[in-house]
């Protein structure tokens, strides 16, 4: 048996006391030292590592619908849907099945493989999580691959969901966790990664990723994908959103992050998560052509594609094709 004496007689003296759990992937100061890198070497060894798990130059396409807008009990700074915030936003209830599948359908026809619903709930109620169900086995049947992000979900609520056929449950840890209450007072980050536990243990793929341009700084964007990376195993999908500045947020005025530290973000996810899917997530319809270039090159291969996110613009679904054939794009 191996008792505490034991354990300090074998130890040898000079071995150093560990600071980060033993699994911990990605130390916090290595992935900085990433962020630190000269620009374009930086680019080079996310392209390595993209080439060396995927094909280049494939991009998934998710389309999103908001299935429940506006009225949400959290307080996220950023969120248009936040009952605590002054949007605008017309609060609306849950949207009917057949709604739902004319927009999965069209989705479908445009050339998107997946199709992602959002509704701004803390959590889901029983009869709208089973409602839910429906719309995921439905949408299944269109030959699309399903994702969902309701908010927090009990194991019993995850095992629904699953059993419904869901691909993929999106639950984002959004920002650093030394700045997550900075952004968010009315759940912990605590309770998000309970709720990605659960989604893990129903069997059903992760789709996690976060929002940089909060006031973060690099170091808490090391942070960010830190969480993500060191997760057991990473998400499958991780989208990358870019602060989108609702008037009315508390985030309304955030001052705008430097193009290249976006794209450095998604190069250092891709390094750091070599086999993940990175999406090139919210904010898309502000950049330019060639930052979305940058953007694949640093490693992105997915993108929401389709006219709406959830309450703001996307970028033009048809300068996505125009773009997709300038730049030798496959969309999968
Ligand atoms: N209520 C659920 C939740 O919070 O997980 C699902 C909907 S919520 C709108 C989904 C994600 O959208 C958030 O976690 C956040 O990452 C992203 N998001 C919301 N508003 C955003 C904004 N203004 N800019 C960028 N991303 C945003
Ligand atoms: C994700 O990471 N980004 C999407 C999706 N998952 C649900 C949402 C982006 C929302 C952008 C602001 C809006 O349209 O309300
Ligand atoms: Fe609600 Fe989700 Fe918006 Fe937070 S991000 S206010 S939980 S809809």
């Amino acid at each position: 048996m191996t008792t505490e004496s034991t354990v300090t007689l074998f130890a040898k003296p000079t071995q150093p006391v560990p600071t980060e759990p033993a699994h911990t992937r990605w130390k916090i100061a290595d992935i900085e030292a990433l962020f630190a890198l000269p620009f374009l070497d930086l680019m080079f060894r996310a392209q390595e590592t993209h080439r060396a798990h995927f094909k280049a130059g494939e991009v998934q396409r998710s389309t999103l619908l908001s299935i429940k807008t506006g009225g949400c009990s959290e307080d996220c700074g950023y969120c248009s849907q936040s009952a605590h915030h002054h949007t605008g936003l017309e609060r609306e209830s849950l949207m009917p099945l057949d709604e739902v599948l004319n927009h999965a359908r069209a989705a479908k026809e445009n050339g998107s493989s997946r199709f992602c619903m959002g509704a701004a709930w803390r959590s889901p109620k029983g009869k709208d999580l089973a409602a839910v169900a429906e719309m995921v086995s439905e949408v299944k049947k269109l030959g699309l691959e399903t994702c969902v992000t309701l908010g927090m979900l009990d194991a019993e609520q995850a095992k629904q969901l699953a059993d419904a056929g869901l691909d993929y449950y999106n639950h984002n840890v959004d920002t650093a966790p030394g700045h997550y209450d900075k952004v968010v007072t009315t759940h912990t980050l605590q309770d998000r990664l309970d709720t990605i536990e659960k989604v893990r243990e129903a069997g059903i793929n992760v789709c996690s990723g976060g929002i940089v341009g909060m006031g973060e700084g690099q170091t808490g964007r090391a942070a960010l994908i830190a969480q993500l990376a060191n997760m057991e195993p990473p998400p499958e999908s991780v989208p990358i959103n870019k602060l989108v500045a609702f008037p009315g947020t508390p985030m309304a005025n955030s001052e705008t992050l430097d193009p290249f530290d976006f794209v450095r973000t998604i190069a250092v996810a891709r390094i750091t998560m070599p086999q993940s899917f990175v999406r090139l997530s919210a904010g898309r319809e502000q950049m330019s052509d060639e930052l979305q270039a940058l953007c694949f090159m640093a490693g992105a291969n997915s993108i929401f594609y389709g006219e709406r996110l959830l309450t703001t613009d996307n970028a033009n679904a048809d300068n996505d094709t125009r773009l997709f054939a300038r730049l030798g794009l496959v969309a999968i």
